[in-house]
């Protein structure tokens, strides 16, 4: 009898202990989850259309693989000459977008070229907009309004304008965002010179982002892209709200489960053994 009881100790204390180190575990995984997204473009193919970006609703053949030079290899070129065909649903312009983990914290980073530029390119970092809503969303944009400028769309959801530009010229932007607390972003030239540096509020708090997107509506437009690096340093809490807790809920089922079995068996053993003894 003595040694059923000390067994069944053992495997309860193996239980509960199994049940803790898995939720410390988890937890663990949680808090350290980091996904990267990582295009340079050497792996595809030249005149094709990169791997791992979708269009939405925009022509694609406005975006291909190119080779650029020794120091970038292959580059996304983004060219807009040609007058768009006549289809209800092509309005016109293109964008090269991808999309990533629902993050509420990350850096992306991009090198870009701006060869020809009429009117405006827009740099999006954006969430899954069922309508295109930019007030939640990291937006920049390279214009030529009142000579070649960076502009941002600012905590009161005005355009602020940043810097300037050079056409010609490869530019590194930085952006490390945090729903939370805002966003900053850095710029720096080919020769690694910061030409801009600043911490941003968003105009309404985002929820998440999940898409970078490149756009231009103008014709004449061209620009190249290179080394886009996303790394997202934690998961939406809208993303796996199950998944968190499911594990967490088994867990404390199982210690319950086992407890409350380990206690039924130790109480009907004292009936019984009181009955034993009143006979
Ligand atoms: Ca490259
Ligand atoms: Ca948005």
């Amino acid at each position: 009898m003595r040694t059923n009881k000390n067994l069944k100790l053992i495997i309860i204390a193996t239980i509960i202990s199994l049940s803790i180190i898995l939720g410390l575990s988890l937890t663990d995984q949680i808090e350290k989850n980091i996904s990267t997204y990582s295009y340079n473009f050497e792996d595809d193919d030249v005149g094709s259309y990169p791997n791992g970006f979708v269009g939405v609703l925009r022509d694609i053949d406005y975006t291909r693989v190119i080779y650029f030079n020794e120091l970038y290899g292959n580059v996304a070129e983004i060219i807009y000459l040609d007058e768009p065909p006549i289809n209800p649903l092509d309005n016109g312009g293109l964008e090269l977008n991808t999309g990533f983990n629902k993050a509420t914290e990350g850096i992306i980073e991009f090198d870009i070229y701006v060869e020809s530029i009429v009117n405006r390119i827009y740099i999006d970092i954006c969430q899954e907009d069922i309508i295109y809503d930019y007030r939640d969303d990291v937006a920049i944009r390279m214009t030529t309004k009142d000579g070649l400028n960076i502009i941002i769309v600012d905590e009161w959801g005005t355009l602020e304008k940043i810097s300037t530009f050079n056409v010609k010229g490869w530019y590194r932007f930085r952006i490390e965002f945090n729903i939370e607390t805002g966003w900053d972003l850095t710029i720096t030239n080919l020769s690694n010179m910061k030409i801009f540096q600043n911490h941003f509020d968003f105009f309404h708090k985002p929820e998440y982002f999940s898409q970078l997107y490149f756009s231009t509506y103008t014709l004449g437009t061209t620009f190249y892209v290179d080394n886009i690096l996303i790394t997202t340093t934690q998961f939406a809490n809208q993303v796996y709200p199950l998944d968190i807790y499911i594990p967490f809920i088994i867990i404390i089922i199982l210690i319950i489960s086992v407890l409350f079995y380990y206690f039924k068996i130790s109480k009907s053993k004292i009936k019984i053994t009181s009955n034993k003894r009143v006979k």
